[in-house]
């Protein structure tokens, strides 16, 4: 049986750290934190532009409760009172529309880069 010395253990390590390494810079590089502020109900951006990876946060400065809640009802930050904010690692399912249950009205929208 062939003896495995520490040396290789060490080499074959660092290799497997290099290559996971490289997968998650070519998924994203720098991940990103966006913050859409809720005000005079709108959401303020109503439309950006994410990466899988990035956080989108959520902030309500109204008085009257917001939530941030997709079309597809996937995720929904609920209700949001003056002053709190919700954050979301921004996944496939984030791309879309979203809008306010409270509000109909008010939409917003994500889309994947
Ligand atoms: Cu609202």
């Amino acid at each position: 049986m062939q003896k495995i010395n520490r040396r290789d253990v060490l080499i074959c390590s660092v290799a497997a750290y290099a290559v996971t390494g490289l997968n998650a810079a070519q998924a994203h590089a720098t991940p990103a934190t966006y913050t859409i502020t809720i005000h005079k109900f709108k959401f303020e951006p109503d439309h950006i532009d994410v990466h899988v990876g990035d956080t989108i946060t959520w902030i309500n400065q109204d008085l009257a409760p917001h939530t941030a809640t997709a079309d597809t009802y996937d995720w929904d930050t609920e209700m949001l009172e003056k002053g709190q904010s919700k954050s979301f690692l921004v996944s496939e399912r984030m791309a879309g529309d979203y809008f306010c249950q409270f509000h109909p009205n008010m939409k917003g929208t994500i889309t994947i880069k």
